[in-house]
């Protein structure tokens, strides 16, 4: 076998050249004689023994700075020279109709933005995928899922233009999605957004680390559906192309172990190393792309380094002494980068002119050579070998850390340049160099105009890219919708309990975990439902679906459960239903909106409830909520243990009385507070209608609490009320205040309620508020649409409450903005109690009492805005009536 040298003779911190030579020789004989499995073997063993010895060495997970796979060991390009320079061809078009599509929106609109150069490096990248490897849904086949690098978005737009699913005039409607309706038009979204472009994008990746996570609780979610026989498998793949940069995220890496863990080689990364992001160089000072290699090394991960195109490969083969090697593993990233963005003299002076043998390499290429050596991410050739490799890996994800240039070919106005990533408006000298750089057949006019170029129907470029579409099933990014609808069974077949409650004691979380119970055995539902916890099932009292419907594990259980012998065994199956994802909530919230997406990026609908801490939810993950909004989720989250006062004991980072308000702000989420399960079961029933049923793009999160209380049955004609927001609860003849309370407070308004009658004769009305979002949003919308047109009808709760002025206390676990949302449509003077500040530990009356939200401050505020209350003087009298500390310290303060 011919091998390449790995000579290090030059290597300054080599002290004995000759031992270390002798050295290689044997292993290149081993290689030689035996193979690279007896090689690796003998690798292995060298290791242990010299950690044995003491010596007290640990593999660094670093190759050197060249590629991983060898040039005798690169597969033929699909289609030989010919396919190749279309293919090339096709690549330059592309980057001329993005950069075209950006420049114009911002000649027009400076104000628009967009991105060039990063598509310009990743332009390769994305070609070799789209021409060989991102397989299309088809009628036979699930499809590959691809996520996008966002701010590459243009070149995918130019792409869809080529193959006609874009138009031109879309296409100059890029980041105008209100201007382009006006004329009849579809505007092109900045990112990735599902919501805007419902047909075209599938996930949204504009949020930087929200990709890399969801792509591999993607491709492993296609496992579970597979292994529990709800999905052929199809050998489909999950590709993700990140930017370098974005590795920085912490969500970017936080799922690498879990990644190879769960062997998924259905995955694959291709992260663009163009070795800078939006401010200057990702790593000036080292090399970002041996720093990932130790990463994903060390997490598992096949790693490909694709970091010199083919053009470099006589240059290595010259290298005889190293110093080509060496030279390229001491260059930080930093100057790679002034090396792309200056010419060729420069490199010849700067970097070949290092030493004499580099000066010898150099020496065999001209200025304009040296200028336009290849990165590997920019060489088709290798990029299809990178690419093959992946997809035949077996055993582990792949990543490629594939080396370009940001800015590629963008010349002096963007080429490795410090300011490119925010570049947008080229001048024409600009335009006309790029087009003579990339051999386009535009002409100046053309150029100086930003016309779009589209080779004529029937060209061998149009012919290539259908044809290469057609073999791969059809194009993408194309995003489909299920029409199926899942039978939702009858509210009694699994809340009949929580409907005939009869004042049995049970907390909101019992409840709904026993209609979990219920529903998984269902015929039609069950097997749809996804269980996700993020090891807090025990929390919820939901150890018994363990054994129920098992917790999947791709290996099944390779362990006698320590509790094997209890009923509620910890039973770990293949095809286990529950998705338990430690302590994750990033992860757990990834594999939500896989199943949550399902129905469109699968085709078949599920419905998963992740039960969680609810502080831990919209505060601590709610980017990736948002992205899953984006992404028309449909599912259910529950936040368990909710409330700033019902986790009595847990404290200040626990007690939640935010999550609502967060909530409130994502426009498909409908959130609910309820205090009862009879609430909680109309709640979850009209969920899966509207989801299941109706195929609405939306999601439900429910609060539940683990406040043990006697569950009323439910009274008859308040499902519509509950459903809306509101209803009646202990109605009134002539009320002097009305009390209106949700979730674990309204007990304490009834409280109130009872208070206010034996100590001072009041009458009080006391309303359930199952949600004051809901009643919000419908005052927002009923509000606006009185303002444009006399006659609508008014907000639903301005209906419920006009009839009388009595005052309405409201009060809630969350803080005050909360009630304050709906003060404009309450028809009559409005308090609002809350529980703004931080938690803090003690019994739930003390907290209610701290917070002010229990049965006697509600008692309290209903008393100041009744007539006796007017009076100052009276005050002290209502707190002593009602044990009440006026001057006690007070929450927002404190
Ligand atoms: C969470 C988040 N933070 C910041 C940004 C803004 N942003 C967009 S692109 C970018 C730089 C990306 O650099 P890199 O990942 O290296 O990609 P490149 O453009 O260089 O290919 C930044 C900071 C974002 N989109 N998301």
């Amino acid at each position: 076998m011919e091998m390449s040298s790995v000579n290090t003779l030059n290597n300054p911190f080599d002290s004995d050249a000759q031992e270390t030579e002798e050295w290689l020789a044997a292993l290149q004989a081993t290689i030689q004689a035996s193979g690279p499995e007896r090689a690796r073997y003998l690798l292995s063993r060298l290791s242990a023994a010299a950690q044995t010895w003491g010596v007290k060495w640990r593999d660094a997970r670093n190759t050197p700075y060249a590629n991983t796979i060898r040039v005798e060991d690169e597969p033929p390009f699909p289609g030989g020279a010919d396919a190749l320079s279309i293919e090339q061809r096709l690549a330059s078009l592309m980057r001329w109709n993005a950069l075209a599509m950006v420049v114009r929106a911002n000649r027009a609109y400076g104000e628009l933005g967009g991105h060039i150069a990063s598509y310009a490096s990743a332009a390769d990248l994305f070609e070799v995928g789209f021409n060989h490897f991102f397989r299309a849904r088809t009628d036979s086949f699930g499809g590959d899922l691809v996520y996008f690098q966002a701010h590459s978005a243009p070149g995918i737009y130019a792409r869809a233009f080529l193959e006609g699913t874009l138009t031109e005039k879309e296409l100059s409607f890029y980041r105008q999605e209100i201007e382009a309706k006006k004329h009849g038009a579809r505007g092109l979204s900045s990112y990735p957004h599902p919501w805007l472009m419902e047909n075209f994008w599938q996930f949204p990746t504009g949020s930087m680390g929200l990709g890399p996570i969801s792509a591999i609780y993607q491709a492993r979610f296609m496992r579970y559906m597979e292994h529990r026989g709800l999905l052929a498998p199809q050998e489909r793949k999950v590709w993700g192309v990140f930017g370098d940069g974005e590795m920085d995220e912490p969500e970017s890496l936080a799922a690498l172990s879990l990644a190879s863990r769960e062997t998924l080689d259905n995955l694959v990364f291709v992260v663009n190393c163009n070795l800078q992001r939006l401010d200057g160089p990702v790593r000036g000072n080292g090399h970002i792309v041996d720093e990932l290699e130790t990463i994903f090394a060390g997490c598992g991960w096949n790693v490909i380094k694709l970091l010199w195109g083919s053009d470099w490969d006589p240059l290595f083969a010259r290298d005889q002494s190293g110093d080509l090697l060496n030279a390229l593993n001491q260059t930080v990233d930093g100057q790679l980068q002034t090396f792309a963005a200056n010419d060729g003299a420069f490199n010849r002076a700067r970097f070949f002119g290092q030493n004499p043998a580099l000066q010898a390499i150099g020496a065999t290429l001209t200025d304009d050579e040296i200028d336009r050596l290849h990165r590997g991410g920019h060489d088709m050739k290798k990029i299809h070998a990178a690419y093959l490799s992946a997809a035949n890996h077996r055993g582990q994800p792949t990543v490629i850390l594939a080396q370009t240039k940001k800015g590629f070919g963008m010349g002096a106005a963007g080429q490795g340049k410090m300011a490119t990533h925010q570049q947008k408006k080229l001048d024409a000298g600009t335009l006309i160099e790029f087009r003579d750089r990339f051999r386009l057949p535009i002409s100046d006019a053309d150029c100086e105009a930003l016309a779009f170029y589209k080779p004529a129907d029937g060209s061998p470029e149009m012919r290539h890219l259908l044809q290469r579409r057609a073999s791969l099933g059809g194009f993408i990014p194309r995003r489909s919708v299920s029409q199926t609808r899942i039978a939702v069974p009858e509210m009694a077949s699994y809340a009949k309990f929580s409907l005939d409650a009869d004042g049995k004691e049970m907390s909101t979380t019992m409840a709904l975990v026993r209609m979990l119970g219920t529903l998984l055995k269902d015929d039609g539902i069950g097997k749809h439902i996804v269980p996700i916890v993020a090891d807090e099932a025990r929390t919820f009292g939901m150890a018994n679906l363990f054994k129920q419907v098992g917790i999947y594990s791709s290996q099944g259980q390779l362990y006698e459960p320590e509790d094997i012998g209890s009923i509620l065994s910890y039973r770990e199956a293949k095809d286990g239903q529950i998705l338990e994802e430690g302590i994750s909530e990033a992860g757990a919230i990834s594999s939500w909106t896989a199943a949550a997406t399902s129905y469109s990026v699968h085709g078949l609908p599920m419905l998963p409830f992740y039960i969680y801490y609810s502080m831990f939810g919209f505060q601590r993950i709610g980017d990736l909520i948002w992205a899953a909004a984006d992404q028309r989720a449909r599912g259910f989250l529950i936040g368990a243990t909710s409330g700033r006062t019902t986790l009595a004991g847990e404290g200040l980072q626990h007690q939640d009385g935010s999550s609502h308000l967060v909530a409130a702000t994502v426009p498909n989420c409908v959130s609910y507070d309820p205090a009862y399960a009879y609430e909680l079961a109309v709640i979850v029933q009209d969920g899966m209608r509207r989801m299941l049923g109706n195929n609405e793009d939306i999601f439900y999160y429910i609060t539940v609490t683990n406040e043990n209380e006697a569950q009323p049955s439910m009274p008859a004609g308040v499902e519509d009320g509950i459903k809306r927001g509101m209803y009646c609860l202990l109605p009134q003849d002539n009320a002097d205040v009305r009390l209106l309370a949700a979730g674990p407070i309204l007990k304490e308004a009834i409280g109130a309620a009872a208070l206010l009658r034996e100590k001072f004769g009041i009458n009080a009305e006391v309303w359930s508020v199952t949600s004051y979002t809901e009643l919000a949003r419908d005052g927002v919308a009923a509000e606006r649409l009185q303002r444009l047109s006399s006659s609508s009808p008014d907000a639903y709760i301005t209906q419920q409450l006009w009839r009388s002025d009595a005052p309405v206390i409201a009060a809630s676990d969350y803080v005050r903005s909360i009630p304050e949302s709906i003060r404009a449509y309450v028809p009559a003077r409005y308090v609002t109690l809350g529980t703004d500040g931080f938690g803090r530990s003690d019994t739930r009356a003390n907290l209610r009492d701290f917070f002010e939200v229990d049965a006697k401050w509600i008692a309290f505020a209903a008393l100041r805005e009744l007539p006796a209350g007017k009076d100052a003087a009276q005050l002290p009298k209502f707190a002593e009536a009602l044990g009440l500390d006026l001057t006690k310290p007070w929450s927002i303060k404190e």
